[in-house]
C-alpha cells in the first residue's frame, strides 16, 4: 500500500494516487470530507481556512461506493487558486509579484533556496506549505477506513500548546471531550489556558508548537516485524510522523522517559486471564519489537512553531546579501490540532498498509476470509 500527493498551496488543486487497496472497501467522499473538515479547525488557524472548505473529488479506483482495487485517485481543489492563477500559471505566468526573497528561519526557504537554485523562494515554500497535508488526509483517510472496517479506532488529543500541557485523562474522558474543544483538548482549564497563550503569541507577532497524542484502540496482534529495520512498525510509525510539516520529535509509549527509569518500573508485566495473555501496564505504546502486541498504540508527537512570524526573525535577503526580517507570508499562529488529524491519517495508513501485509488479498471478502482463518 502506498501513496503520492502532488500540489502547490496556491497551485489549482490537490491531488493524491493510492495504489494498492483492495476491492470492496466502502468508500464514498463523504466519509473522507469528514476528516478534511477536522483537519481545517482549531484555534489559531489563519485566514486561509475561511477561504477553502476543503472537498474531495474521487477520480478513480472507486465505483457505486466500493473500491475496485484499480488506483485510487483524488483531488481537491484550492479555491485560493482565483487569487494566485496568474502568479501560479503553468504557461505564461506573472513571477515578478508576490516572490519571497528573505528566507524565514524554521521553513523550508533557504534550505530549498541553496538545493534547488530558485532565487524565488516561492517555488519552494508553495510546495513545502503545510497545505500539502490536506491531500495527505484525504490519502490516507483510505488507509483509515480500512482499519476501522477490521475494528480499530483511532482518536487524538492536543496535550500541551506552548507552556501549558494538559493533565493526563482516561480515553473515555478524551473521546468524550477532545471532539469538541476547539483546540482538541480534553481539559477545559487546560483548553482555556491554551487560547490565552495563543492569543498572547498573536499579540507578539509570535507562533506556537505543541504536543498532540494517537491512540489506537482494537489493534491485532502480529502487525510489523522484527525480523528487518523496515518492517518495524514503530520504526514506520515514527518516520510517517516525523514527515508531517514541523514535526520535531515522536515517542512511543513512555517514550523519553522510560530512558530515566529502571528496567523493573518501565516493562510491562505478562498475566494470564485463562485465556490469552494480559498486561500489567501499557508503556510500551502497543509495540514490542516492532511488532503491535495487542494492547493500544500510544503515541506523542512534538510539533515546533509555525516558522511564519508577524514580528520576524532576522533573515539575509537574498537580493543584495543584506541583512533583513524574513519574509511573512499569511500562516497560522498554532496548528497543533490539525496536525493531530493529520497524524491520526498518517498513522491509520500505515497500520492499514501493516494490516494488509499480514491478511493480504485482492479483495474484502478474501481478507475476512484469512481473518477468519478460513484460507
Ligand atoms: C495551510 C495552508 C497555508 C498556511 C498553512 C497551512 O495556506 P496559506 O499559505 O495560503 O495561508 O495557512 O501553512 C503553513 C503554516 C506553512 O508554514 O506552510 C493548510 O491548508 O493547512
Amino acid at each position: 500500500l502506498r501513496y503520492l500527493t502532488a500540489g502547490e498551496s496556491h497551485g489549482i488543486a490537490l491531488t493524491a494516487i493510492i495504489e494498492g487497496m483492495p476491492a470492496g472497501l466502502d468508500l464514498t467522499a463523504e466519509y473522507i470530507n469528514t476528516q478534511l473538515s477536522r483537519r481545517q479547525q482549531g484555534y489559531g488557524r489563519g485566514g486561509r481556512m475561511q477561504i477553502e472548505t476543503d472537498k474531495v473529488e474521487l477520480l478513480s479506483g472507486v465505483r457505486g461506493g466500493k473500491t475496485l482495487g484499480s488506483p485510487i485517485s483524488l483531488q481537491i481543489k484550492n479555491r485560493d487558486w482565483s487569487n494566485w492563477s496568474a502568479i501560479m500559471a503553468a504557461g505564461e505566468a506573472d513571477l515578478t509579484s508576490r516572490t519571497v526573497v528573505v528566507p524565514r528561519p524554521g521553513h523550508g526557504d533557504l534550505a530549498g533556496h541553496i538545493k534547488y537554485g530558485h532565487q524565488d523562494l516561492r517555488n519552494i515554500l508553495e510546495r513545502a506549505s503545510a497545505r500539502e497535508t490536506a491531500a495527505r488526509v484525504a490519502a490516507c483517510t483510505v488507509g483509515r477506513r480500512l482499519i476501522e472496517h477490521y475494528g480499530m479506532e483511532i482518536t487524538s488529543h492536543v496535550i500541551r500548546i506552548g507552556s501549558v500541557e494538559a493533565p493526563r485523562s482516561s480515553l473515555e474522558n478524551i473521546k468524550a471531550h477532545a471532539p469538541q474543544s476547539v483546540l482538541l483538548c480534553a481539559d477545559a482549564d487546560a483548553e482555556a489556558a491554551m487560547i490565552k497563550e495563543i492569543d498572547q503569541a498573536k499579540e507578539n507577532g509570535d507562533s506556537l508548537g505543541g504536543v498532540f497524542e494517537i491512540i489506537v484502540r482494537h489493534v491485532p496482534v502480529g502487525l510489523g516485524s522484527h525480523v528487518h529495520w523496515d518492517r518495524k512498525l514503530d520504526g514506520r510509525l515514527a518516520g510517517a510522523l516525523m514527515s508531517i510539516q514541523a514535526i520535531k520529535g515522536v515517542e512511543i509509549g513512555l517514550g523519553f522517559r522510560a530512558a530515566s527509569l529502571p528496567g523493573s518500573q518501565v516493562h510491562d508485566e505478562i498475566f494470564s486471564n485463562g485465556t490469552g495473555f494480559i498486561r500489567g501496564s501499557n508503556n510500551a505504546g502497543g509495540i514490542e519489537a516492532g511488532i503491535t502486541n495487542g494492547e493500544d498504540i500510544v503515541i506523542r508527537a512534538a510539533m515546533k512553531p509555525i516558522a511564519t512570524l508577524y514580528n520576524p526573525l532576522r533573515s539575509i535577503n537574498l537580493e543584495n546579501g543584506q541583512e533583513d526580517k524574513a519574509a511573512i507570508e499569511r500562516s497560522d499562529i498554532c496548528a497543533v490540532p490539525a496536525a493531530a488529524v493529520v497524524a491520526e491519517a498518517v498513522v491509520a495508513f500505515e497500520l492499514a498498509s501493516a494490516f494488509l501485509e499480514k491478511f493480504s488479498g485482492d479483495s474484502i471478502p478474501e481478507i475476512d476470509k484469512r481473518c477468519r482463518g478460513e484460507i
